[in-house]
């Protein structure tokens, strides 16, 4: 990525990656017509690529994670029915709690652990179908975990949590936005982690540096039925084949990648947790996500520390009353030094009265 003229060090998200030379490029040669009515073909090939790419049968292309989950969710379930997620979830944090106001549809939340699994059997006596409550429809999952440090769902998890949904007969979703960074933590196809799921989505967008778009990924049959929903929420876009082009690249060319963005995390990690005043366990961060306290006795508190960063030209974001950095295509290892560098000068300051 070019470095902005500012020469800011974004760490606020991998939502703040611009699109690569070759998408640009992909993007203005597009094919394209007009999607909702079936006709572009570069949305098509996006669809069947990523669909093949986590052994689903169909895709459907979508303007972001969070209509990806809308999508998802409200395709699975009916007004009175209910959602499992965890309270860390981003579609329980983070989502304005659309499946309620759109679909009236309710959303049980479970707390999770710092590792981002819900134990088996808090989910087994969650599931329900009695008459006084909503019935239990979908157990959702989000892997990587983006408030649990982007932590990697083991995938002997998720078969346990995919058998008791098998056998309650409860649908399982998974809200993989970031889903090629557990892969590639994993050293599997993304394919075997979205294999016992139902419903998949992931996004374009974040890691893979694409400027828009994520999928919704499942069978033929609801990918047809999701495909109305996506009309209702009013996503369907025209000549969208320019977004998926770029999109395509991404899946092409920036998955392998991942790798470097986690050892940039790793050692901005390691560091930290050498650093008085700051309170982080470094081990929890597997991918691309670092999440870390300060300690009260430094006299910072969260936000003011994110602003003090940020005129030494370091941008972090909050996740909750916790800090956050997230590495990305764009981030050297130098940055990760500089950015290091700026958190001890600020650490070694108070805050102003
Ligand atoms: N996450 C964003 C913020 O909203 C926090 C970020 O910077 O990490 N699922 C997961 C797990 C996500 O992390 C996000 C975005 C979404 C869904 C929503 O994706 P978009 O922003 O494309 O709607």
């Amino acid at each position: 990525m070019v470095r902005e003229a500012d020469g800011l060090i974004d760490l606020r998200s991998d939502t703040v990656t611009k699109p690569t030379p070759e998408m640009r490029r992909a993007m203005a040669n597009a094919e394209v017509g007009d999607d909702v009515l079936g006709d572009d073909p570069t949305v098509r090939r996006l669809e069947e690529a990523a669909a093949q790419r986590v052994g689903k049968e169909a895709g459907l292309f979508v303007p972001s994670g969070i209509m990806a989950n809308l999508v998802s969710l409200l395709t699975l379930t009916g007004r009175n029915e209910e959602v499992i997620a965890g309270d860390e979830s981003h579609l329980y944090t983070s989502e304005v709690g659309g499946l309620g106001i759109l679909g009236g549809v309710f959303l049980q939340v479970l707390p999770n652990l710092p590792d981002g699994t819900i134990p088996i059997e808090r989910l087994r006596s969650a599931i329900r179908s009695a008459v006084y409550t909503p019935k239990t429809r979908v157990i959702s999952l989000e892997n990587t975990h983006n408030r649990c440090s982007g932590a990697v769902l083991p995938l002997e998890y998720i078969h346990q949590v995919a058998a008791l949904a098998r056998e309650k007969g409860v649908y399982l979703h998974l809200d993989g936005a970031r889903i090629f960074n557990a892969a590639v933590a994993l050293g599997v196809e993304a394919a075997a982690i979205a294999e016992p799921f139902d419903v998949v989505n992931f996004c374009f967008s974040k890691g893979l540096s694409a400027p828009v778009g994520s999928i919704v990924c499942g069978s033929q049959a609801f990918i047809q039925e999701a495909r109305r929903t996506r009309r209702m929420l009013g996503g369907g876009m025209r000549q969208a084949g320019v977004l998926a082009a770029a999109a395509l690249v991404a899946l092409e060319t920036m998955v392998d990648r991942l790798a470097e963005d986690h050892a940039n995390a790793r050692l901005l990690a390691e560091e930290l947790a050498n650093l008085s005043g700051i309170r982080i366990d470094p081990t929890r961060v597997q991918t691309n996500i670092v999440i870390f306290e300060l300690d009260p006795a430094t006299g910072w508190d969260s936000s003011r520390f994110q602003q003090a960063l940020r005129e030494q030209g370091v941008l972090l974001s909050l996740s909750g009353a916790r800090l956050r950095a997230v590495t990305h295509y764009g981030i050297t290892r130098v940055d990760i030094e500089r950015a290091l560098s700026a958190i001890q000068a600020v650490l070694q300051t108070r805050p102003p009265a």
